[in-house]
């Protein structure tokens, strides 16, 4: 049996790191068995989520988490999809996880109040005495990531652009099409769904959320790939497959 080891459902989302929500629609879409662990951040292999322990093996990282399944149990992702579609499906996965997810982390991480009802939340059962001072580091650990990453070098206004144009490129690319590669969805689609969804997350106020509302065909998407794959969690932000 695998083990996903996760952070737990949070803020009306599958889980707040579309990173683990990515793993996890993975892990459904090639019809395995798994369990999820939300303990294991500690031991982490390499000190973040997701990982996944497979009959002892484990596996850091979505894409590496990816390979295996596509390794081991035979998995084709992207069956049916020409060599340009693969390509295409790669550079946007990264374009979410390199680009668009720093712009989240900022807007969850270091706006005030979504920081307050958001990520303050993880922090909650670190006894009163220590709490503020480990949030305090943390903060500054992160900043730093993002300054280091590039994206905290720019003004709010910068980030949510760029922030926006990933949404849009997105949006286009996906236009009427049901999945992102077309009829079915395909290993993109993890992706997509999970930093799409984490973006429209109703939680937090943010100017990338009212980007991301104003397509329609985002939300619709959001609403089939949320009826396809968490059938149990009903609707996230509100989309529903047919608006
Ligand atoms: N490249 C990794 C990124 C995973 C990642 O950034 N996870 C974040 C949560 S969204 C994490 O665990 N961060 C904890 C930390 O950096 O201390 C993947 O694809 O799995």
């Amino acid at each position: 049996m695998i083990t996903l080891y996760a952070f737990g459902t949070a803020f009306g989302l599958p889980d707040p790191s579309p990173f683990v929500t990515k793993a996890e629609v993975l892990l459904k879409m090639a019809g395995l068995a798994y369990r999820i662990d939300n303990t294991g951040f500690r031991r982490a292999p390499k000190g973040k989520l997701p990982y996944i322990d497979d009959d002892g093996e484990r596996i850091a990282d979505s894409t590496f988490i990816r390979w295996h399944l596509e390794n081991k149990y035979h998995i084709d992702f992207e069956k049916g999809l020409s060599a340009e579609q693969r390509a295409i499906g790669w550079a946007f996965e990264k374009m979410a996880e390199d680009n668009l997810y720093w712009a989240l982390v900022d807007a969850r991480w270091f706006d005030e109040p979504n920081f307050a009802k958001g990520p303050r939340e993880f922090f909650r059962k670190i006894p009163t005495p220590v709490r503020p001072l480990l949030i305090a580091f943390i903060r500054r650990q992160l900043k730093r990531t993002l300054y280091g990453q590039g994206m905290g070098r720019h003004n709010r206004a910068e980030i949510v652009a760029l922030g926006t144009r990933s949404i849009v490129a997105i949006a286009e690319f996906l236009s009427t099409k049901p999945f992102f590669m077309g009829s079915e969805p395909t290993g993109v689609d993890a992706t997509t769904f999970a930093f799409v969804a984490g973006t429209l997350c109703p939680h937090f106020d943010t100017p990338l959320r009212t980007a991301a509302e104003c397509h329609n065909n985002l939300r619709r998407y959001i609403g089939r790939m949320t009826a396809r794959f968490y059938p149990d969690l009903g609707q996230i932000a509100g989309c529903k497959a047919a608006a």
